[in-house]
């Protein structure tokens, strides 16, 4: 696989995949669902099937050989940027492409909204890392993510509050957001908060938790989403045919 200089451009790359497809789709790999060698197979035939990016993380991971290890993995067998999505200063691995630099907005504690930040910003200036800002917003209940991060979650029916934090997002100069319903989630984001952010937050918009039927990818690629993330789904047996199905219904929609 020929390899592409995409340090430094990744954000510019996401940004130049959604002007020309309209949604995106980007496979989250958790290193503690999986071994180095399954995720780089997984890696390697989400490329294959249309996935513009790899987002590497999860809310509890402790074990920072193997984050490193899954990445350089990964990397060996994509030429897609291989981005961190980071729960904590844990989730950050100098193999990288890039990291989504989040602040859990909707937390009730600093460290996750400030804390963590600042003891990985050191780090990631080290290693030349690509930031990319991101709000992160949790909806709902019984996630892992709302749990661990202390969220004041966010109702699914009340897209007032989402618009209040994903504006202040904005006016922070955030130029990402992320709408998580939590991963294995039953509900997703519904389309009703994903309007009503499309109409005031400028930046990426970022939808995952519980996706893994095509219709519902559709609707919510209808709705404004730029980036639909997927992430249980590809610890199925039958993920690749999903994958697909999925790829096929948001690829070209039109707002
Ligand atoms: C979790 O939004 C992501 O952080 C993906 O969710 O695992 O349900 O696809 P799933």
């Amino acid at each position: 696989v020929a390899k592409l200089d995409i340090r430094g451009a990744c954000e510019l790359l996401l940004n130049n995949e959604v002007k020309k497809n309209r949604t995106i789709l980007v496979s989250l790999i958790d290193p503690e669902n999986f071994t180095p060698k399954k995720a780089a197979l997984v890696a390697s035939k989400s490329q294959k099937i249309g996935i513009s990016a790899i987002f590497v993380g999860g809310s509890t991971i402790v074990d920072q050989r193997q984050l490193d290890y899954i990445v350089i993995r990964i990397r060996k067998n994509v030429t897609i940027p291989v981005i961190l999505f980071p729960g904590n200063i844990t989730g950050i691995s100098k193999y990288a492409n890039a990291i989504l630099f989040s602040s859990l907005l909707n937390s009730n504690n600093p460290y996750y909204i400030i804390g963590a930040q600042a003891i990985g910003a050191i780090h990631i200036w080290k290693h030349k890392l690509e930031a990319i800002p991101m709000g992160y917003l949790v909806f709902g209940e019984n996630s892992t993510t709302g749990f661990i991060g202390q969220v004041n979650s966010i109702p699914f029916d009340k897209p007032s509050i989402a618009i209040m934090y994903a504006l202040a997002a904005q006016y922070m100069g955030m130029r990402a957001i992320y709408l998580e319903a939590g991963s294995g989630s039953a509900k997703t984001i519904p389309t009703t908060i994903i309007k009503a952010i499309r109409r005031y937050f400028k930046g990426l918009l970022i939808v995952g938790g519980g996706i893994t039927d095509p219709e519902i990818a559709k609707e919510i690629s209808k709705a404004g989403a730029d980036i639909l993330v997927i992430g249980n789904l590809l610890q199925t047996k039958i993920f690749e045919n999903k994958l697909i199905k999925i790829v096929k219904a948001v690829r070209n929609i039109r707002l």
